[in-house]
């Protein structure tokens, strides 16, 4: 069994991403969940998550990770997610606390549980603060992670800048600190999220699954519908909703239905209001570097929503 740590900011995305991992526990044994500031703040991406996991009635470790970027302000995306960063359904209320713990010591202390021949996953779908942060304070534990599948970034434009997608955008120093860790990387930027879309006639499924978790899913979308399609696209494609953080989850349960390519790139770290945080892949290996990064770019869409119906049947 896969041993993860899921590293968050929910968000719509990040918690249909979650439900897809914790509707999969045959498969993945999930240590911790942390949290950090990014499309909402910290207190508010820690009590979603909370919450999420009482509406899904587990009991998984959350503890807090930063609340601002390494060296930048914290831009929240509350244009797209709201002011509670999941507008939309009813969450249930929740005793769950977070861990009294710093998250570094709460990562280091997980690595040191695993067996020798064990390593663990990470996943992050938020800013790669917390990420960067353990990496630059206990270096020492790379050898004990296995790989970093990440929502974020773009090789074909973006979506917080004509070039830069939001959770690199909002903390580039960090995913950069990733980028140059020399740790197996899978990169789900735009190019494979918007082909993970969901249509209407999805919602409708699993508003009338019968399932708590369903409903959840189709009354966040009816919110991040209207807040994250311009009113252009939707005229141009019908209403497709891209799933972004959900692919992260999908590529560890099936990377067989995702197309990617092993490619180099880095994060630019400049103040451009188009470039910063922008993922320059070199597409064409015109440095002739070597690949620090499997880069997804497409997906089977029918094989991934048939994953988070799957996962929803095991919910509640
Ligand atoms: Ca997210």
């Amino acid at each position: 069994m896969k041993k993860l740590i899921i590293d968050c900011d929910p968000g719509h995305d990040d918690a249909i991403a979650l439900m897809l991992a914790i509707g999969n526990r045959e498969k993945f044994d999930i240590q911790c969940i942390s949290t950090v500031g990014g499309n909402q703040i910290l207190e508010k991406t820690t009590n979603n998550t909370l919450r999420l996991l009482e509406l899904m009635d587990v009991n998984i470790p959350v503890v807090a990770g930063r609340d601002k970027p390494l060296v930048r302000a914290l831009e929240i995306a509350d244009s797209v997610h709201g002011d509670s960063g999941i507008d939309g359904p009813d969450l249930p209320v929740t005793k769950k606390r977070a861990l009294d713990e710093n998250f570094i010591n709460t990562y280091a202390r997980l690595l040191d549980a695993l067996d020798p021949d064990e390593k663990m996953t990470f996943v992050v779908t938020g800013p790669q603060t917390n990420m960067a942060l353990f990496l630059l304070a206990r270096p020492e534990y790379k050898d004990k992670i296995e790989q970093i599948v990440f929502m974020g970034g773009a090789c074909f434009g973006g979506n917080w800048s004509p070039k830069s997608e939001f959770n690199i955008y909002v903390d580039p120093e960090a995913a950069q600190i990733v980028s140059t860790s020399d740790i197996p990387i899978v990169m789900c930027g735009l190019d494979v999220t918007h082909q993970a879309t969901i249509n209407q006639d999805e919602i409708e499924y699993f508003r009338n699954s019968g399932s708590q978790c369903g409903l959840v899913i189709a009354e966040m979308l009816d919110f991040f519908s209207e807040t994250s399609t311009p009113e252009f696209r939707r005229e141009q494609e019908g209403k497709k909703i891209r799933l972004h953080d959900v692919t992260a989850i999908a590529y560890l349960l099936s990377p067989e239905i995702f197309e990617t390519r092993e490619l180099y790139y880095e994060v630019d770290l400049s103040e451009s209001k188009i470039m910063r945080g922008a993922t320059v892949i070199d597409y064409g290996n015109v440095f002739g570097k070597a690949a620090n990064g499997c880069i997804c770019f497409d997906i089977d869409r029918a094989k991934f929503i048939q994953l988070i119906k799957d996962a929803i049947l095991r919910l509640p």
